[in-house]
């Protein structure tokens, strides 16, 4: 650390922001602040780390003060003191919180930027408003090159905290190709990282999806990682465009320099995770919302990490027989409208899961406004987006995203399409969980008529759970099995 960007240097000018947490996410946020013009002081758990960043990736950038204690970084900052925290999410979290308490005043304001359960920010921000200090629960997205550069930020909690920092995080934040920033407040407590959260849940399913096209591909159409590269670069041409079909093309074109194979055969296919994408099905679970398409994801990850097991069951459960893989009439096209589909269906599935939060919270999200926070700087940034916010400009009531006239003309002209290819890998035993699950989610919603009578009556039979009944209002209940007879069936 040098002494002409220490603490003792700035006494008295206060830096505008503090950051506690030197990982790959904190020194690129606070380089991206320094960049934009703002003053901060940071600090790391393990203080090496604060001087191998001020001697390396901070070396000559004098707006940043490096501080070797939270005494020290809290000395120096202007008031009221706003502290951004970028550690592991969890028990570092209250651990850091507890730390800097002692040091600060009525009116300061922590503001979390790591990937806290949602529920957490809620109880953190309450705690801490009722000792009058104020919280934020930031979500932030778009990994290293995003922090760096620009990332799409979600921030929730106290609002007049939201507006004492407004400016800076609007300022470090991405910008949408129509230069609005990918920032807005979004509610209070827990809203910016259960919005955050979704985003998790959905990037796992676009990415899910992704992956089973490319096996597709590859395992039915018997397309080589050359041509796969080809096609997906060029649907990153069209209404496909985004991040993560960007990266896919890259990652297929990339070379092994080892063994002069496709990097990507050359690569175990254990995924791995960490959480949030089953914190967004768990979610999902508990508000009721009908997100089958995003826990297939989860569960397909799971899936993969089994990969010992996998490979022994390969062994003893055949599928079908080899000369049965072929084609199936399935063209790389069907696949596009496939693959378009089925997003456009779990995209659905994650904005329900966001319409029925904001119900139960009482946080009054802005969904067209969420579309637009993540047109930039985040992982899922993608053309569609745009598509997203128009629908809900259109109707701000609207009730699912494939009843907007644009995605439901993508999904009922795609349909047949889509068909063919979850189809042809049922046939020849391709395993498409998220591709199927959001056919049947598709499927489900546009159905008056669902086989739930049955299982209405079977929980009746067996425990006396009532039902409905189609011709009148109120609740029965059948005596199911008198000597085999159906012998009374009363309102109850
Ligand atoms: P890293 O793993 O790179 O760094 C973790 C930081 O947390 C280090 O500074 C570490 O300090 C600190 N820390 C830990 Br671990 N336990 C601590 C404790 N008990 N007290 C104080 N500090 C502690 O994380 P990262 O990738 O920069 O992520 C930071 C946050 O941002 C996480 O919540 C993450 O989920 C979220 N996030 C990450 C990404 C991404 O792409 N990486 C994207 C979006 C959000 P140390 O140096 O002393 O160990």
């Amino acid at each position: 650390m040098t002494e002409s960007a220490g603490v003792g240097a700035v006494a008295g000018a206060g830096a505008h922001i503090g950051l506690i947490g030197l990982g790959v996410m904190g020194q690129n946020l606070v380089l991206n602040m320094a960049r934009n013009g703002y003053r901060v002081a940071v600090f790391n758990r393990t203080t090496s780390v604060v001087q191998d960043f001020m001697a390396g990736p901070a070396r000559g950038v004098d707006n940043i003060i490096g501080a070797t204690s939270i005494e020290q970084l809290v000395s120096a900052l202007a008031t009221p003191r706003r502290i951004m925290l970028m550690v592991k999410a969890g028990s570092a979290v209250d651990a850091v919180i507890a730390q800097l308490e002692p040091y600060l005043n009525a009116g300061d304001i922590i503001i979390d930027g790591g990937n806290s359960l949602f529920k957490d920010t809620a109880r953190r921000a309450a705690a801490l408003e009722a000792k009058g200090l104020r919280y934020l629960g930031v979500g932030v997205s778009g990994g290293e090159e995003g922090a760096l550069k620009g990332p799409s930020i979600m921030p929730g909690g106290s609002r007049d905290a939201w507006e004492a920092v407004s400016s800076l995080l609007t300022d470090i934040a991405a910008k949408a190709p129509s230069g609005e920033p990918c920032c807005a407040y979004l509610g209070p407590g827990g809203a910016g990282h259960f919005v955050k959260m979704v985003h998790n849940g959905v990037e796992y399913v676009d990415m899910q999806l992704i992956a089973e096209t490319y096996f597709f591909m590859r395992e039915t159409l018997g397309m080589d990682v050359r041509q796969m590269q080809q096609l997906f670069a060029q649907w990153n041409q069209g209404e496909l465009e985004s991040y993560l079909i960007e990266i896919t093309a890259e990652i297929l074109g990339k070379t092994d320099a080892a063994t002069g194979k496709p990097m990507v055969d050359m690569i175990m296919d254990r995924a791995g995770q960490k959480g949030t994408g089953k914190w967004t099905a768990q979610e999902a679970l508990d508000l009721g919302a009908a997100a089958p398409t995003m826990a297939e994801a989860v569960f397909a990850r799971a899936m993969s990490a089994a990969r010992d097991e996998r490979c022994a069951a390969a062994a003893q459960l055949p599928g079908p027989k080899p000369e049965s893989v072929g084609g199936h009439g399935v063209s790389a096209d069907d696949l596009k409208q496939a693959l378009y589909a089925a997003k456009i269906c779990a995209y659905a599935q994650g904005f329900e899961l966001m319409k029925l939060a904001s119900r139960e919270y009482g946080w009054e999200l802005d969904l067209g406004g969420i579309a637009l926070l993540w047109r930039g700087g985040c992982i899922i940034r993608a053309q569609f987006l745009e598509r997203i916010k128009e629908a809900y400009t259109r109707n701000p009531q609207l009730d699912n995203l494939i009843l907007d006239p644009y995605f439901r003309q993508v999904v009922v002209g795609g349909q047949e399409a889509w068909r063919r290819v979850v189809a042809a890998a049922a046939q020849t035993g391709i395993p498409v969980p998220a591709l199927s699950s959001s056919l049947a989610y598709y499927d489900s919603y546009r159905r008056c008529q669902l086989p739930a009578n049955l299982i209405q009556a079977q929980r009746d039979y067996f425990g006396a759970h009532t039902y409905e009944r189609v011709d009148a209002p109120g609740w029965f209940h059948t005596d199911w099995l008198v000597d085999g007879d159906v012998v009374s069936s009363e309102p109850v």
